[in-house]
Formats: structure tokens, sequence, C-alpha cells
């Protein structure tokens, strides 16, 4: 008997698009409509890798900007068995952050090109979908304040969302811009359909390789 893969559902965008809350409503709603969902977040800060990223955005730590770049793409390749694991056994992948992000953000600092920033991801398994929630950086501000991590300056995020731009340019990936400015019921509906359609899409095809 042979099993349908699951889906890898990518959701990218800058700080406080609402990436996290839409990820748990699509994980919970693709589950009560009896397909098998789980979630992932990069980075993963449960792993020996995620640790050292995660005491490096925290600011309890400095690291050199390449090796950290490279430190964000090893987490997401020491994830890929489990990752495809799942895939194969039909288990749809809800992603919080990608390759996409580690691109954006480290391309976001001076003296980093695309082009760079992208290699290190190159092969991993290429996301079917990626939505992107577009967010005005002044509606993202009444969402609160910007924590104390890394990276949670408004001149920064400007920049990266110019980065992500750029990448959107890519037509060998699967982008979808969703407007997250609206409510959250909203904003998941869109979601939602477009995830179910992706899902019924994928299922006979096989994983693609990001970038290559
Ligand atoms: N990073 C990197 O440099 N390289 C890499 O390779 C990767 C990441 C993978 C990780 O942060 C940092 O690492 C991140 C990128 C960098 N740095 N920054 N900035 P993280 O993943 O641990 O945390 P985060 O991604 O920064 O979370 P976030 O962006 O701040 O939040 P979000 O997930 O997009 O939003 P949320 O938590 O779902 O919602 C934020 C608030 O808005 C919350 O109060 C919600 O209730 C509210 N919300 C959500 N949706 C709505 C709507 N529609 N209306 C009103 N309010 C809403």
């Amino acid at each position: 008997m042979t099993c349908s893969r699951g889906a890898l559902i990518v959701l990218e965008g800058v700080d406080r698009a609402g990436k996290t809350t839409q990820c748990l409503k699509l994980v919970q709603a693709l589950q009560q409509s009896g397909r098998e969902a789980e979630m992932m977040r990069f980075p993963d800060r449960t792993t020996v890798i995620g640790q050292l990223i995660s005491s490096y955005l925290m600011k309890k730590s400095n690291l050199e900007d390449h090796t950290v770049h490279l430190l964000f793409s090893a987490n997401r390749w020491e994830m890929v068995p489990l990752m495809k694991q799942k895939l194969e056994q039909g288990i749809n992948l809800v992603v919080d952050r990608y390759a996409f992000s580690g691109v954006a953000f480290t391309s976001a600092k001076p003296g980093f090109s695309l082009e760079w920033c992208k290699n290190p991801d190159v092969g991993l398994p290429k996301p079917d979908l990626v939505m992107f929630l577009q967010l005005n950086p002044s509606v993202a501000e009444n969402r609160g304040e910007f924590g104390t991590e890394r990276y949670e300056t408004s001149f920064f995020q400007c920049t990266v969302h110019r980065r992500f731009e750029e990448l959107m340019e890519d037509k060998s990936v699967n982008w979808r811009v969703i407007d997250a400015a609206r409510s959250i019921e909203e904003v998941h509906k869109d979601i939602k359909l477009l995830s179910e359609n992706i899902i019924n899409f994928s299922e006979n095809q096989p994983i693609g390789m990001l970038w290559s």
C-alpha cells in the first residue's frame, strides 16, 4: 500500500506578523478536518545548536556573523531526517520560519549578499507552499513593543522586509502573500484554504530540493 506524503508548508514574515498564531491555528484546523499535521519552528532552540543560537539572540553571547548564519542553517539541516520521515509518513508539516528568514536576516547585515546567504540551505526539503504574512511596520508597532532580542529594531526589520521582497521574486518557490493586517480569523481562513489546496496537490509529488 502506498501512503500519500504530507505537504511542507512554511509561514514567513517580519516580526509580529502573526506567524506563530497562524501556525498553531492551521495545525489545529487540519487536525480537526482529519488530517495529520504537526508544527515545527526555526530556530529550534531545543537542540545543542539551537541553544547556541538562542543564547546569541538573547544577547547572552556574541557570535561572528558568518558563523551564526551557518548555525541557523545547521539547525535546519539537523532536522531534515525527521522532517523527511514525517512527510513520508503522510504528516503535513507547518513550519514557523525557514531558510527564507535565514537569508533575509543575515543579508540585512552589511557585506552579505543574498547569494552567499542562500548557499548553505541549497538542497533542503523544498516547501510546497510559502505564505508571507505581509504587515506594514506601522501596523506591527501597534501589536506591542519590540522585545529585547537581537534584531528587534524598526530599522533592521525594514531592511529584512526588503530582503524578503527580493526573495519573493524567485518564481521557483511557491510564494503566496497574505494580508496579515486583517483579523486573526480572516487571515486564518485564507491560510487554511491555500494549505488544503496544496496538501491535495502535493500528495503524489516527490519532495523537492530548495534552490537547486
Ligand atoms: N532568524 C534568523 O536570523 N535566521 C534564521 O535562519 C531564522 C531566524 C530561522 C527568531 O525569533 C529570530 O531569529 C527572528 C529571526 C531570526 N528575529 N527577529 N526578529 P522567533 O522565531 O523566536 O520569534 P519571532 O519569529 O520573532 O516571533 P515574532 O515574529 O515576534 O512573532 P510572530 O510569530 O510573527 O507573531 P505572533 O507571536 O503570532 O503574534 C505577535 C502578537 O500579535 C501577539 O500578541 C498576537 O496575539 C498578535 N497578533 C497576531 N495576529 C494578529 C492579528 N491578525 N491582529 C492583531 N493581533 C495579532
